[in-house]
């Protein structure tokens, strides 16, 4: 595609810094780096660049800077809001080669990963070393260091440890001039400034391309125990959590309803998790050095009703488990393009937004398919609605404000993208908004990262 200058000058001076095998402009080749994992979001790039070094990530800033060509940065690709697809005619830029691994520092309980290196392969390499990554998503086989730090993932483990942010002692980055900024010795203190690796964090490439992270371990805990247990709605698994939080060992505590494991069966082939249809399933998993056992089931003993459970111990029993819990993302996809809404809620308030949520959904989109499941401990909800055109955001209209009126946010661990760009100024005030693109304007003036995402 020869844009105004030509397009052969810039793709020539980037293989010039980067090799003629990594600057891809195929069409056919690019087609899977434009298009997002659900299908609702599709950019069309000029080309697609893939730099092996930091220094060669600077080396492309500064090429697509000089002539304006605005930069998408992107990892595993396995993001649901549109955040690194790129507008007509941007350089997506490829972090996949940065896959360098350090060795695990045992003294300091922290390794320093590329931005490349996916979840699965940082959990294996730490695992090695008798230690655990603290966070852990179900797309940990594709999702990326870089691109997890850039969005401030969430995932599974959040109620224990917190999300990405918390896990980042430092990182490298390029800046939109070139520069490097290198904060990754391992200071556990460092109080000299403003915080720029807690800044890059979530800030889904539209400061400075993230190269590497030092990130925090934790113990690799010898016992553990998952639950599923039926129930009747989401008060329930609400008033369950609430008893288990007491547990220190609680690592997980994820939600389900009976509609959402009905398409997770048919996709899969997997039998139902019980002989009766539950209207809600509560997975919970708690982790220790010592057996936690007994202490999850003195917890839901004493629990008011009796509960059917399913326990599981060893690792392929209590994957077994999970899979209904981690299947849904791919179930809804196989039906169909989805719009989705993820969003956090008080936890006082969850219960009255699912109940209020169905009916509202039916109203805005009739017929439509919801299916709702998510991480209860951190009161977040995935609301997925398969029905609507992915350009008809009716649906997303109704649950963001529905979600605002019980005071939560439109964006629990997902980020804004393009998807949620719209409703920012639901959940933060004009000030708070002027104050983000402030930060934008001092890192990036002239609007090369990630033009159209996150901010208004
Ligand atoms: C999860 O919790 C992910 O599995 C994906 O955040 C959620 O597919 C979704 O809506
Ligand atoms: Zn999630």
């Amino acid at each position: 595609m020869a844009g105004a200058g030509g397009v052969d000058l810039l793709a020539e001076q980037l293989v010039a810094a980067v090799g003629a095998a990594h600057v891809l402009t195929d069409p056919d080749v690019m087609a899977g780096f434009e298009r997002d994992w659900t299908g609702r979001w599709q950019g069309r790039a000029r080309l697609v660049v893939r730099p092996g070094t930091t220094a060669e990530v600077a080396q492309v800033v500064q090429i697509c800077a000089a002539v304006g060509v605005a930069i998408v940065p992107q990892g595993g690709n396995t993001g649901l809001v549109g955040g690194a697809v790129p507008d007509a005619g941007a350089v997506i830029l490829h972090l996949g080669r940065l896959d360098h691994l350090d060795p695990v520092d045992l003294t300091s309980a922290q390794v320093t990963a590329g931005a490349g290196v996916t979840l699965a392969r940082l959990q294996d390499h730490v695992g090695a070393a008798g230690l655990a990554f603290p966070v852990d998503l179900a797309a940990r086989d594709s999702a990326t260091v870089g691109g997890m730090v850039a969005t401030n993932a969430g995932g599974l483990h959040v109620l224990r440890y917190g999300g990405m942010r918390s896990q980042v002692v430092g990182v490298e980055a390029v800046m939109a001039n070139g520069g490097i900024v290198r904060r990754l010795d391992g200071l556990i203190k460092d109080n000299t400034g403003y915080d720029l690796p807690g800044l890059l964090c979530g800030s889904e490439g539209t400061l400075a391309v993230v190269t590497a992270a030092r990130l925090r371990l934790s113990p690799l805990f010898a016992h553990r125990v998952t639950a599923l247990i039926g129930l009747e709605g989401l008060p329930a698994a609400l008033d369950l959590v609430a008893r288990l939080r007491t547990l220190t060992s609680l690592e997980a505590a994820e939600v389900m309803f009976a509609s959402g494991i009905d398409i997770v069966c048919a996709h899969t082939g997997l039998p139902a998790p019980f002989p009766v249809r539950y209207p809600c399933v509560l997975l919970v998993e708690c982790a220790a050095a010592t057996d936690p056992v007994d202490d999850l089931a003195a917890a839901l003993l004493a629990a008011p009703e009796p509960l059917d459970t399913a326990v599981a111990t060893a690792g392929a029993a209590r994957a077994g488990l999970w899979s209904w819990r981690e299947r849904h993302t791919e179930a809804v996809n196989a039906i169909g393009v989805p719009h989705k809404l993820d969003v956090t809620l008080p936890l006082g308030s969850m219960a009255a937004f699912e109940s209020e949520v169905r009916p509202l959904i039916e109203k805005v989109a009739p017929g439509a398919t919801t299916v709702i499941f998510g991480h209860v401990g951190d009161g977040n909800l995935h609301v997925n609605v398969v029905g609507p055109a992915p350009d008809d955001d009716g649906v997303d209209d109704a649950v963001f404000r529905l979600v605002a009126a019980h005071h939560g946010s439109i964006s629990a661990e997902h980020g804004i993208g393009r998807a949620k760009r719209g409703w920012l100024d639901l959940t933060r005030s004009a000030d708070d908004i002027a104050a983000m693109a402030a930060i934008k304007m001092a890192f990036d003036p002239g609007g090369l990262f990630n033009p159209g995402v996150l901010l208004p």
